[in-house]
């Protein structure tokens, strides 16, 4: 799909609103600064946005408060025939998302298409949640007493997102939080407003049909008029957080001040081991995926490979072989397997990290610089990098969101899961091996201590169907399956007495003397 095409398809002007309280009457006449979305692929602008400033976020949030006491009432399975639908007009621009995302986020095509899969994975299972959001009834411990508890829907979520999934991870939030009967408040990354446009104008007509205009509400803007504000609103009990370990200390303080709840999805120092049994090629794709997949930035992103010495040299020669072979290109170009990063920012964090390791005694053994590629000079692409390093050196002990993958080699396999968990992030984590005594090692409470632990199955890519959150740095928070639903309803524990006596709890007898 051409440009022009593209943008049509899912209503993006030359200029944009930049907020909204859903549905196709819902835009609002803002009046902040104009952000320029302009692409990574080329540093050409592809659109603009007036953004939100503080009135229109007063006026949202109104709105959603007005919807969400409506939008409670009606029955989850109700809510769930909304998202289905959500789930068919997705389906229906596929094509046309998952090309923006990569425009604008620099992802290649394949992997913008399957983020737009995450978003009608998660929306099918949502449909499937609205008749499971079940509480628990237990025993009471005294006569005629019926006990339960059960879920009711929360408020306002505030949705905070990261440049690199613009789309998915709205829909793990919105989508479950629609469900559960809340109201959404999306702020999105400002690299990435036109996708967020582009969500908004797709569910329209479902918003129109079923007048849930207040619930799916989005508000582009700085941090002082639309960030900060949020955070601080008593109106909204959730805050949902996706972004750097930095930002999420700041969210989590802030409406932690406020006793707000919030659901963090911070950084990753994600890593694969490699054992000296394991198979060799299957190792070497997961690594390939995982740390040059989305020009290594993703949450989930392998940063660090530890591997047995005994295997170590076959292993890297083969990776470098692999890392020769990646085409990095214009993301929208089928053959492409690497796009551009993010920003110029990213591309001086990366050259910072690779000058620190260095400093600090590693050895680059592969890639590394920029590339300036015809048509595209002002992009911002980069070369992988393969280092050798050590654990503990500072800058392995950070997150840089840039294809860096290093090399740490170990001798026994405690010292491998000692140099897995010796870093202050938790999210996702691998071994490849065909040990069972090594998996289950991993696998059990003296193994990896991150939210994910993968056998044979590389560090990012996770399918919607589980809790996806980490331990630590990361934030600990859970979003997407299982039962991530919870945070975002309020839990009632109900006790129900049906006798004709009122006997207490622990057997406290509390009567007036002479009766
Ligand atoms: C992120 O990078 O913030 O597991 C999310 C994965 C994707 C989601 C990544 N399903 O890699």
């Amino acid at each position: 799909m051409e440009k022009s095409k593209v943008l049509d398809s899912l209503g993006i002007q030359d200029v944009n609103f930049g907020a909204t309280t859903g549905g196709s009457n819902g835009w609002i006449q803002t009046k902040g600064k104009e952000l320029v979305s302009t692409s990574p692929i080329d540093g050409q602008p592809i659109a603009r946005v007036i953004m939100a400033d503080r009135r229109a976020y007063d006026s949202v949030m109104e709105k959603a408060t007005a919807a969400f006491a409506s939008f409670r009432m009606m029955p989850a399975p109700k809510r769930g025939e909304i998202i289905r639908e959500i789930a068919d007009v997705l389906r229906e621009k596929k094509e046309a998302l998952g090309t923006l995302v990569a425009m604008e986020a620099g992802k290649i095509k394949a992997e913008g298409l399957g983020e737009v899969q995450e978003m009608i994975d998660i929306a099918d299972f949502a449909v499937g949640l609205s008749r499971q959001l079940y509480g628990l009834t237990m025993h009471s411990e005294r006569p005629m007493h019926r006990m339960y508890e059960q879920w009711h829907p929360l408020g306002i979520v505030g949705v905070i997102t990261a440049f690199n999934f613009p789309v998915a991870v709205w829909s793990w939030n919105a989508l479950v939080a629609g469900v559960c009967g809340d109201a959404v408040l999306f702020k999105p990354s400002s690299k990435t407003p036109l996708t967020a446009v582009a969500i908004q104008n797709i569910i329209a007509p479902v918003v129109d049909k079923y007048g849930i205009e207040g619930i799916f509400n989005l508000v582009i803007g700085s941090r002082e008029d639309v960030g900060e504000p949020m955070l601080h609103d008593k109106r909204i009990p959730l805050i949902s957080a996706t972004g750097s370990t930095a930002m999420g200390k700041h969210v989590g303080e802030v409406v932690g001040g406020r006793l707000g709840r919030t659901l963090l999805e911070l950084g990753g120092n994600n890593a694969i081991i490699v054992t000296e049994d394991a198979d060799m090629d299957m190792a070497i794709r997961a690594t390939l995926f995982g740390a040059v997949g989305t020009a290594g930035q993703r949450c989930t992103s392998t940063r660090r490979i530890i591997v047995h010495s005994s295997v170590k040299e076959k292993f890297v020669n083969a990776l470098v072989n692999a890392y020769k072979q990646v085409k990095i290109g214009n993301p929208l170009d089928e053959s492409t397997l690497m796009g551009p990063l993010i920003d110029g920012r990213a591309v001086s964090d990366m050259e910072n990290a690779l000058a620190a390791v260095q400093e600090q005694g590693g050895k680059i053994l592969y890639g590394g610089g920029t590339l300036t590629l015809e048509g595209l000079e002002d992009g911002f692409y980069v070369k992988p990098a393969i280092v050798e390093a050590e654990n503990q050196y500072p800058v392995v002990q950070e997150e840089t969101f840039a294809p860096i993958l290093y090399i740490i080699e170990y001798d026994t396999y405690d010292q491998a899961l000692a140099f897995h968990n010796n870093v202050p992030q938790g999210l996702s984590s691998a071994v490849f091996t065909s040990s069972v005594h090594y998996q289950e090692t991993f696998l059990s409470h003296m193994g990896s201590d991150c939210g994910i632990a993968n056998v044979n199955i590389g560090t990012s890519g996770a399918e919607i169907g589980g809790a996806f959150g980490g331990e630590k740095e990361t934030g600990g928070g859970r979003e997407s399956g299982s039962d991530a639903w919870k945070i975002y309803m309020r839990r009632q524990t109900n006790t129900i007495n049906w006798g004709r006596d009122l006997p207490l709890a622990q057997g406290i007898e509390f009567n007036i003397s002479g009766e």
